[in-house]
């Protein structure tokens, strides 16, 4: 029997076809509150990596990617470092994420722009509606590792998010995560 070339061990994702991107602070201006502190930081440094195996073409309906996510400890002012967040395209494309190292939140904002977080922690598992904006926040001091699953016709508009963000921020309060 022919054996599978991906494999998926200790929060790292390899495979002939696994496409590796980073996210590099200047990829996220606007979305930070603190315009003043986030000038005073390099675009350079890498806010979050991703790893993210497509074994169908993008936009195949019926077909899934398998990604894994991982956002590095830091603050911009005293907000968290945090994905981009999205809708997805095909709007009522679903997802799960799951939780494999590291702390943080999973904001997931409704059309309405309702906002509320879910704890992400080793093991904890998220299945994100279709219709449901999503964006991860570490609020730990090491780096936050999850995994994700979506259909493979979803897309991402990014678009919304730049133009409106989510309507809660996770900021850093007495040392303390807090959803504002
Ligand atoms: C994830 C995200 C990944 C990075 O694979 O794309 O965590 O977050 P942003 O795309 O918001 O920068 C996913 O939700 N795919 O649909
Ligand atoms: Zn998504």
């Amino acid at each position: 029997m022919r054996s599978n070339d991906f494999m998926f061990i200790n929060g790292q994702l390899s495979g002939p076809e696994v496409i590796h991107k980073s996210k590099h602070l200047s990829q996220l201006k606007g979305l930070f509150e603190d315009k003043h502190a986030f000038q005073q930081m390099s675009g350079e440094q890498v806010v979050y990596d991703i790893d993210v195996w497509r074994p169908v073409p993008d936009g195949t309906e019926g077909g899934l990617f398998f990604g894994v996510t991982h956002i590095y400890p830091g603050t911009v002012g005293d907000e968290y470092f945090m994905t981009h967040g999205h809708f997805h395209k095909v709007e009522n494309r679903g997802e799960y994420y799951w939780g494999i190292e590291g702390k943080g939140l999973l904001l997931l904002m409704d059309k309405e722009g309702n906002t509320r977080g879910e704890d992400i922690k080793p093991g904890s598992i998220h299945y994100i509606p279709g219709f449901t904006a999503h964006r991860v926040v570490n609020t730990g001091s090491e780096v936050l590792r999850f995994g994700a699953c979506w259909p493979a016709d979803a897309g991402h508009n990014y678009a919304s998010i730049n133009t409106t963000g989510f309507s809660k921020r996770v900021k850093k309060v007495d040392n303390k995560p807090l959803l504002l």
